[in-house]
């Protein structure tokens, strides 16, 4: 997107905010009950890049929302039988939504309308018929401004994966998902090997290279479904959506297998190598998230125990 080459970021940052936001996509969904505007809308939205779905109704739009994650949602306020007003409700109802950001679109210029839509939590509000440049343009600016706000709230500053807080909240998106799609899903938890010996040879700045070269390591090799998160010090968490806890685990070997090939980060010409301990396993109808993270992080204590440099499941 435009706005990503905005951002200011050293080098490497960079390149990790890169691999970041090309999975992140952006997709919108443009709910409106008059189908010549939501074609018009959808056809000029994608010609400038995003991906973009359209619900003619309050039930279908619903049901996509329950699907997939939407970077933005705009919503017709007059529509029938049910009004946008209904939808409205939903969204904000649901903590997994209520922070998608949402333009109302309306034919009413009636202040009370504007006033209760910004009340209800809408971010904008734009009356029909509008230039679409202006609505583009608004879009632009509300997206820029989540980008922001998720940068600082939900992404570690130093790696640039999520943080603790985004995972805690993801987490429960993704079990949600899961009950409605039942398919395997699983949990890694991954901690450095005498890390602190990192530290204390070469320094924090180079044992922070490393947290940064590992998070790229282990993001370069996940999908852009997958959820990487620092958890902790030096301590990284991986939800795998359809991976079962084997599929989790070969992957997660294949990683470590390149930690032995290649150095993590360079000192002054010195490559520098370090292991992982990891400890997997797979969620099971029913189970809480608490106890879910429980079994992985037992697990990979179980691989410290047992010698290091190893997965367990
Ligand atoms: P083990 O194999 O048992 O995991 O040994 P370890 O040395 O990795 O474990 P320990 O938990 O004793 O040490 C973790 C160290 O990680 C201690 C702490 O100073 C360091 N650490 C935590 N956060 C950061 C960070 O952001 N930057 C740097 N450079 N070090 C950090
Ligand atoms: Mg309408
Ligand atoms: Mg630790
Ligand atoms: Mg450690």
């Amino acid at each position: 997107a435009v706005y990503a080459r905005e951002m200011e970021l050293d080098e490497h940052q960079n390149q990790l905010q890169r691999t970041l936001f090309a999975s992140a996509g952006e997709r919108l969904l443009v709910i409106d009950d008059d189908e010549v505007l939501r074609s018009y809308l959808v056809r000029r939205l994608k010609l400038d890049g995003y991906e973009v779905d359209e619900a003619a109704d309050v039930p279908s739009a619903e049901k996509l929302l329950r699907e997939r994650t939407y970077q933005l949602v705009t919503l017709d306020l007059m529509m029938h039988p049910e009004s946008g007003y209904e939808l409205f409700e939903y969204l904000k109802e649901d903590p997994t939504l209520k922070w998608t950001p949402l333009i109302v679109l309306s034919g009413r210029e009636d202040v009370g309308d504007k006033v209760r839509c910004f009340y209800l939590g809408a971010d904008d509000y734009v009356t029909k018929p509008f230039q679409y440049e202006e609505l583009h343009a608004r879009i632009y600016s509300l997206l820029k401004r989540t980008r922001t706000f998720e940068q600082l709230a939900f992404r570690d500053p130093l790696t640039g994966v999520y943080n603790r807080r985004f995972f805690d909240h993801q987490v429960q998106v993704e079990l949600q998902r899961m009950r409605r799609f039942p398919a395997p899903i699983s949990l890694v938890f991954i901690d450095i090997d005498r890390f602190k010996s990192i530290n204390d040879t070469y320094g924090h700045h180079i044992g922070d290279l490393v947290l940064q070269g590992l998070a790229h390591l282990l993001q370069n090799h996940l999908r852009s479904t997958d959820l990487l998160a620092r958890f902790g010090g030096e301590e990284f968490v991986i939800v795998l959506p359809g991976s079962s806890e084997a599929d989790a685990k070969r992957m997660l070997e294949a990683i470590l297998q390149q930690t032995h090939t290649g150095p993590i980060a360079q000192n002054e010409g010195q490559s520098i190598y370090i292991t992982f301990s990891a400890g997997v396993s797979e969620w099971r109808p029913g189970m809480p998230v608490e106890e879910w993270i429980r079994r992985s992080d037992h697990a990979m204590y179980e691989a410290k125990q047992t010698g290091r440099n190893k997965v367990v499941l």
